[in-house]
């Protein structure tokens, strides 16, 4: 069977500072390449709907998959679906990933019989479900992990070995187009995947259910040798909990004599409990670590079960600096602020040296805060679900709020883009550019043409919505968890606390 492995668009408001290449569809790639298919990889973050609908008419594949591990993502998906199956009817069209996952019933409906299954959970028994497409796509519905029309098999489990697929990451064509800031080009790999904590407004402990699963050091070794890009983001959402995990692939990465320069994402009490990994990881190239701080006031952290003090949170940011590399934080900003609290926090980041990112506070299907407020939300349009435009009500009139959210980013962002920035990095600039690497240098001067208020605020007028359903609504219930053996409603939702 020949199978086009797709990954949407990315998003105006992230293409500024990055983008990455797409693990969870190479992951599906692989595993269909291994079961004997003929596999193309197609990322619409770097090719156009015009690239996509080429490949459609010329190759035409007999099975299409996406990847929607991002609401906004939802509706061009969907929208992709429609035209497939009106340009190759007999074709076979599944989605999988984050998103997908946890609203797999409200999509099948809008998708009106175009999108054949939504496959939820981790990339595991691919090859099952593309032989049961050729042969009688009535078993469909009974495969585990998969949710159809006209049925839903047994609940996803978790893969129990997380090497047993790598990436195909030589499948990807324009390698050099993925980046973060001046990491550029950078790959990506993944160390460990979930997360033990249990913070309100994120659904990485739900969808993984609270666990926390590492890979083989020597596979994860031998996978950055295979890397050729000089640059690597590493995806997990904390990195180095474990902290001999950290280690023993540090260990490898010298005695290999691996050089690359790296990005982490961790949490304040990790950095702190474990700073001998990061001195180490510092000394092999350890480059960009984001921070999740996530609010500068000792109640807003509470209230979003973080289980991190802000002095903690200070003391962290303070180290980090000492490490010498580059720090970035985010804070989340709530639909209840007014012009006052906007301005406390541009004037603390204005105050520290890192990089301060705001982003608004969601109810994202699949965690607790959905479940909480999801029945309060002022827009249902999937599009607006990127943590850029507020969907629940705003305490400012809504443009009001818009414009102090962009005075507010605009004015952080000056610290690092433009070009006073283009002047300090002018010697790294020159060289990505002399390499045609031009990712990092248009970097530096897109901000303004994307964070507007006025856009920001248009997009809430924008027609052809679809919209997504509200919690408890027959088709769009998520509960909390659902790989097999969990059943975390909003009933019973008390969550043990554990920190490890
Ligand atoms: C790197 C990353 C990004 C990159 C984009 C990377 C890319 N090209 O996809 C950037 C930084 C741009 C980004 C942005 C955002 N992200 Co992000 N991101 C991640 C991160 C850290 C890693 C993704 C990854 O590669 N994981 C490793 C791969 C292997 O996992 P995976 O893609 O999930 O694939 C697994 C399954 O989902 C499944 N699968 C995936 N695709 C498919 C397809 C099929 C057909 C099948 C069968 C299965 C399947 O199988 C894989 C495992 O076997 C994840 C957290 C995480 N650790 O996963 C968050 C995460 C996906 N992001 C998230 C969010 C919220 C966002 C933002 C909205 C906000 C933000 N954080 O900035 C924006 C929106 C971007 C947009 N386009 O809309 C959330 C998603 C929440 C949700 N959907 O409910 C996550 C889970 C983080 C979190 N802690 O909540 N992100
Ligand atoms: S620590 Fe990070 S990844 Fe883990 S639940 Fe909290 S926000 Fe999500």
């Amino acid at each position: 069977m020949k199978l086009l492995c797709c990954h949407p668009s990315g998003l105006r408001y992230t293409e500024i500072y990055l983008r990455l290449e797409p693990l969870g569809v190479e992951l599906v790639a692989q595993a269909a390449r291994r079961a004997g298919h003929e596999v193309r990889l197609l990322d619409l973050q770097v090719f156009s709907h015009h690239d996509y609908f080429k490949t459609l008419d010329q190759w035409h594949p007999d099975a299409v998959c996406f990847s929607v591990n991002y609401l906004p993502n939802i509706p061009e998906v969907i929208d992709l679906a429609k035209e497939t199956k009106k340009r190759l009817p007999y074709s076979f069209f599944f989605v999988g990933g984050h998103s997908a996952s946890l609203t797999a019933q409200e999509i099948l409906e809008h998708a009106q019989g175009t999108i054949d299954c939504i496959v939820r959970g981790e990339v595991d028994q691919i090859g099952l479900l593309l032989s049961a497409a050729m042969d009688d796509r009535r078993r469909i519905g009974l495969l585990p992990c998969v949710v159809a029309q006209d049925g839903e098999g047994p609940a996803p489990h978790m893969v129990d070995d997380l090497d047993r697929l790598t990436p195909a990451h030589d499948l990807l064509p324009k390698t050099r187009k993925y980046f973060i800031g001046s990491l550029d080009p950078s790959a990506s790999i993944e160390f460990t995947r979930g997360c033990p904590w249990n913070c309100n407004f994120c659904s990485a402990w739900t969808f993984y259910n609270r666990t926390y699963r590492k890979r083989n050091v020597e596979a994860i070794a031998e996978e950055l040798e295979r890397l050729e890009e000089p640059n690597v983001f590493i995806v997990d959402d904390v990195a180095f909990i474990d902290p001999q995990h950290g280690l023993a692939i540090a260990r490898q990465i010298e005695r290999r004599r691996i050089r690359k320069q790296f990005y982490v994402e961790t949490r304040s009490d990790v950095l702190l409990r474990n700073k001998e990994v990061f001195e180490y990881w510092k000394r092999l190239g350890l480059a960009y670590m984001f921070i999740g701080m996530e609010a500068i006031e000792e109640e807003a952290l509470k209230s979003f079960r973080k289980g991190v003090s802000l002095s903690r949170s200070f003391e962290a940011l303070e180290y980090a600096r000492t490490l010498g590399v580059v720090v970035a934080t985010n804070i989340i900003a709530d639909p209840s602020w007014d012009e006052e609290h906007f301005r406390r926090v541009r004037e603390w980041a204005l105050s520290v040296p890192e990089i301060v990112n705001i982003s608004i506070n969601t109810p994202y299907p699949g965690t607790e805060n959905f479940l909480t407020v999801g029945d309060k939300l002022s827009s249902r349009d999937y599009r607006l679900f990127d943590i850029q435009h507020a969907v629940l009500p705003t305490k400012m009139p809504l443009k009001r709020f818009y414009e102090e959210l962009v005075k507010t980013q605009q004015v952080l962002n000056m610290k690092h883009l433009g070009m006073g920035v283009l002047k300090e990095t002018a010697g790294l600039a020159a060289k990505l550019l002399l390499k045609g690497q031009t990712n990092f240098v248009r970097m530096l001067f897109k901000f303004n043409g994307v964070f507007n208020a006025e856009r920001l605020f248009a997009d809430h007028q924008r027609p052809g919505a679809y919209e997504m359903h509200f919690p408890g609504a027959p088709a769009g219930a998520p509960g909390l968890m659902f790989f097999s053996g969990a059943g975390v409603t909003k009933a019973s939702m008390t969550v043990a606390q554990t920190v490890p």
